[in-house]
């Protein structure tokens, strides 16, 4: 049984690395493969928050529509926090990080965090870890630098969302106290959903 239950919302320049992100926390390999994936793809697993709490997370997936900066309004509504990927080889992606950014914020009030995320550390990066460093506190956001292929800091990654959630989350409105999941789940219908339960992060 958990205590919360809270939606996060993966997204970024198509390329990033969201989905192959997901699947490793997942505890799926890591593929090579580029598989887009359509809709906006929902998974939940539930995590311990400290030795009393727990949480159900349901994570959003972009899932392809990033690629035409076309995500819908649904996918950002009622997320109690955002990961915010780009491409640390790729300045296209970090370029547009701030127009993410808008976008999240107009769905969402400032008490929401968002953490930056720059992934693909393992390959030639064109941009530095100081310069996302300030940009993302620019904006109030966490930074952290994660490969997902060589599997470096991807829980480090998601623990630095939920405490940041979890610090603030008197001023955080879409943090459910578990008492009907059903409605909850109704509210915020996804293309596809996958359950995964029981898959605790320590
Ligand atoms: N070198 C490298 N490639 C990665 C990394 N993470 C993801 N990729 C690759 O980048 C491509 C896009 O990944 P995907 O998860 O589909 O990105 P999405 O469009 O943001 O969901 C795939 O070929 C992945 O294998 C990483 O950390 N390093
Ligand atoms: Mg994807």
């Amino acid at each position: 049984m958990y205590n919360y239950i809270f939606k996060l919302c993966i997204f970024g320049d198509y390329n990033t690395g969201k989905t192959s992100f997901l699947n490793l926390l997942q505890n799926y390999n890591y593929v090579n493969n580029y598989e887009p994936t359509i809709g906006v793809e929902f998974s939940s697993q539930i995590f311990k928050l400290n030795d009393t709490e727990t949480v159900k997370i349901a994570f959003w997936d972009c899932a392809g529509q990033e690629r035409f900066h076309s995500v819908t309004e649904n996918f950002f509504r009622n997320v109690a926090g955002g990961m915010l990927f780009f491409d640390v080889s790729c300045r296209e992606s970090y370029n547009n990080v701030l127009e993410w950014i808008t976008k999240f914020r107009k769905k969402n009030n400032d008490n929401i965090p968002i953490i930056l995320v720059g992934n693909k550390i393992d390959k030639k990066r064109v941009i530095s870890k100081n310069d996302a460093y300030i940009l993302a506190t620019d904006f109030n956001m966490k930074y952290i630098e994660i490969s997902v292929k060589k599997g470096i800091n991807i829980k480090n990654a998601l623990e630095l969302l939920i405490d940041n959630i979890y610090e603030n989350k008197e001023e955080n409105p879409n943090i459910k106290e578990v008492c009907d999941e059903d409605n909850y789940l109704l509210l915020s219908k996804p293309t596809r959903y996958r359950y995964c339960s029981g898959c605790y992060i320590s």
